[in-house]
C-alpha cells in the first residue's frame, strides 16, 4: 500500500467521499480482506501485548465469527410476524454508514407486502456524496427512501408526507367510508441500535421510547401515537442466525449493532484499522496523530502505535492495546475518525 505523502492532498482526495472499497480479489490487500482463517496466521493472543512486542502478525487477516442471534430476537420476529395485519405500513429503518449490512434479509421478507418507507439513519455520521447515491438506489414506486438524523431531527419531518404520499389511495377510502381523519398504523423495524426509539421520539416530540446507545435496549413491541392520524410501533432490534458474509458481521459490529461483550475487541479493532489505514482521513490521521512510517506498519503495531500516541500504558510502559482498541471503536461509532460510509450501492 502506497504511504500518504501529503496530509492536505489527502484531505482533499477524502474530504469529496469517504466511501470503504473493498480492495479488489487476487491482490495483495484482496488476499486479505478473503483471509479468513483467523487461527493460521493471527497472532496467539491478542489480549497479551507484551508477549507480542515487536512481533507484528504475518498479516492482518485476523477474523473473527461474528453470530449474535439470542433468543428474545426469535421472539421479537414473531411479534413482528403477529403484529404486522395491525399496521398500514412498514418504516425500514437503516444505518446510513452501512446500507447493505443493516438490511435484515429476514425482516425485510417477512414484511414484503406492506408499504415501505425506509429511513436512512446515522446520515451525520456517513459520508454525504453516498448517502445521496444510496437514496437514488433504494428509492422506488413503491419505496420511498429519506435520509435521516434523528438526533438532530433532520430530515425526520419529509417522512409524514412521504407516508401519507405512499398510502394516499388507503387514507382516500377511508375518507370515501367517511372516515375523515383515519388513523394510520407503522410499524418500525430495523437492527439493534440503529436509533428506531429515537426516531420515535424525535418524531412524537416527546421522549416516551427507551433509547440508549447500545444494541437491545427496546424489549418488547409498544405503541406510541406519535402525532394526529398516526401511530407507531416500536419493535426490539433483530439481526438474523447467520451471516452469509463474515464482513457483513464485521459491519454491524464496527457500527455498534452486536454486544461488544461477545466479541474479542482487539481483533475487531483491527479489522476497523485495516480501513481506516486505506481512508486515512484526516481526522483518523490528526486524532492519532500518524505519520507515513505509522500507516506502513501491520496494523497490530499501528494500535499498539495508538495506544502509545495517547498515553495508554500499562505497568512496564507498554501500550494498552485493550483501551485503544476500545477507544478507535467508540471513535469510529462518533464519528470522531469522519464521516464514513463503509458500503457503496
Ligand atoms: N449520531 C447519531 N446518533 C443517533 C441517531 N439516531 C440515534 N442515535 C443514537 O443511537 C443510539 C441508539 O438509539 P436507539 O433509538 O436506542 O436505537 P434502537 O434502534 O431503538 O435500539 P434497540 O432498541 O436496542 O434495538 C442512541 O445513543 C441514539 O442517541 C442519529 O441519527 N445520529
Ligand atoms: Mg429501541
Amino acid at each position: 500500500m502506497k504511504a500518504m505523502k501529503n496530509t492536505k492532498n489527502n484531505r482533499q482526495k477524502n474530504s469529496k467521499q469517504n466511501t470503504y472499497r473493498a480492495p479488489k480479489q487476487g491482490g495483495r490487500s484482496g488476499a486479505r480482506m478473503k483471509g479468513n482463517s483467523p487461527k493460521q496466521n493471527a497472532p496467539k493472543s491478542v489480549q497479551k501485548p507484551k508477549k507480542q512486542k515487536n512481533v507484528a502478525p504475518a498479516d492482518t487477516s485476523h477474523t473473527q465469527n461474528i453470530q449474535w442471534f439470542p433468543g428474545h430476537m426469535t421472539k421479537t420476529k414473531r411479534q413482528i410476524e403477529r403484529d404486522l395485519k395491525l399496521v398500514d405500513a412498514v418504516a425500514e429503518i437503516l444505518d446510513a454508514r452501512i446500507p447493505l449490512s443493516s438490511r435484515n434479509p429476514d425482516i425485510a421478507a417477512l414484511t414484503a407486502g406492506k408499504p415501505r418507507v425506509i429511513l436512512l439513519n446515522k446520515c451525520d455520521m456517513a459520508d454525504k456524496r453516498m448517502t445521496r447515491k444510496w437514496v437514488d438506489a433504494l428509492s422506488s414506486d413503491k419505496v420511498r427512501a429519506i435520509p435521516v438524523d434523528c438526533r438532530s431531527g433532520r430530515g425526520v419531518e419529509q417522512f409524514v408526507p412521504a407516508l401519507s404520499e405512499l398510502l394516499s389511495d388507503k387514507i382516500e377510502g377511508y375518507r370515501k367510508k367517511g372516515m375523515l381523519n383515519p388513523t394510520m398504523r407503522v410499524m418500525i423495524v430495523g437492527i439493534p441500535n440503529v436509533g428506531k426509539s429515537t426516531f420515535i421520539n424525535r418524531i412524537s416530540k416527546k421522549n416516551k421510547a427507551q433509547s440508549a446507545d447500545r444494541p437491545g435496549v427496546t424489549r418488547g413491541n409498544q405503541w406510541f401515537t406519535v402525532s394526529k392520524g398516526f401511530e407507531m410501533l416500536d419493535t426490539p432490534g433483530v439481526l438474523w442466525p447467520k451471516f452469509d458474509d463474515q464482513t457483513v458481521g464485521e459491519r454491524l459490529a464496527f457500527t455498534g449493532a452486536i454486544k461488544d461483550n461477545i466479541m474479542d475487541i482487539e481483533l475487531l479493532a483491527i479489522r476497523l484499522l485495516d480501513l481506516l489505514k486505506e481512508l486515512k482521513t484526516p481526522e483518523f490521521i490528526e486524532r492519532y496523530s500518524l505519520d507515513d512510517d505509522d500507516l506502513a506498519l501491520p496494523t497490530y503495531e499501528l494500535l499498539a502505535v495508538i495506544a502509545k500516541h495517547r498515553g495508554m500504558l500499562i505497568s512496564g510502559g507498554e501500550p494498552d492495546t485493550g483501551r485503544a482498541a476500545a477507544t478507535v471503536l467508540d471513535e469510529f461509532r462518533a464519528a470522531k475518525l469522519g464521516r464514513i460510509t463503509l458500503e457503496s450501492p
